[in-house]
């Protein structure tokens, strides 16, 4: 089986100092560049939004970061305006290594949010990532990065219902943990077939 790293979303803002800071995000870059060393293919992923994206607070006038709203395509959680791109807060975090052989960037359609490497959140626009992969005979993924309940989560699972064989790094991600969103992930995620490993 061939196998791919698969590294989400570790920038600026999704670290300490950053808009959408997840705690001790900045502690699994080191570990994340060691582990690349261990797979001929690795993939980074960029959140990367236009400015004012709808999944924005700042472009729904009375909502506040972290509420929940209703989008056309489900439930949205709105989050603080972060990863626009070109910004500082959308570059990966300068330490991380950036070498590999793909990066690709989601979230750039106004209209809906993209937490998953695969699909956007509408569940069914692609990103062509499972095309890449299989068009390379990619069967077996690790996915670590940020945040473990949100664009893992959502990646893993996507990947395990795609037919690839996954395992999640834990100890490589950290989450935002909102409402038990850090169980619940891990829970879906298993669910979904995915192995996690720490
Ligand atoms: C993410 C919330 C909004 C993530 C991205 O990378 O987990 N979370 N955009
Ligand atoms: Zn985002």
């Amino acid at each position: 089986m061939t196998s791919a790293l698969i590294v989400i979303d570790v920038q600026n803002d999704f670290c300490p100092g950053g808009a959408l800071a997840v705690s001790g995000g900045n502690d699994i870059v080191a570990g994340i560049n060691a582990l690349m060393d261990d797979f001929s293919t690795v993939i980074l992923t960029q959140d990367w939004h236009p400015a004012g994206h709808s999944s924005f607070a700042s472009s729904h006038p009375g909502q506040a970061p972290m509420d929940l709203i209703t989008m056309p395509y489900g439930p949205q959680v709105l989050w603080p305006d972060h990863c626009v791109q070109g910004t500082v807060g959308a570059a990966f975090h300068p330490d991380l290594r950036t070498d590999g052989d793909l990066i690709i960037r989601k979230g750039y359609n106004p209209a809906i949010d993209s937490y998953s490497a695969f699909f956007e959140n509408d569940q069914t626009t692609p990103t062509g990532l499972e095309g890449y992969l299989k068009s390379r005979g990619i069967t077996r993924l690790t996915l670590v990065g940020l945040a473990l309940d949100f664009c893992v989560n959502y990646s893993a699972v996507d990947a395990a219902r795609l037919g690839f064989d996954v395992t999640v790094r834990a100890d490589l991600t950290r989450a935002i943990d909102m409402n038990g969103s850090r169980d619940a992930a891990l829970t879906a995620m298993q669910d979904a077939g995915a192995r996690i490993a720490v």
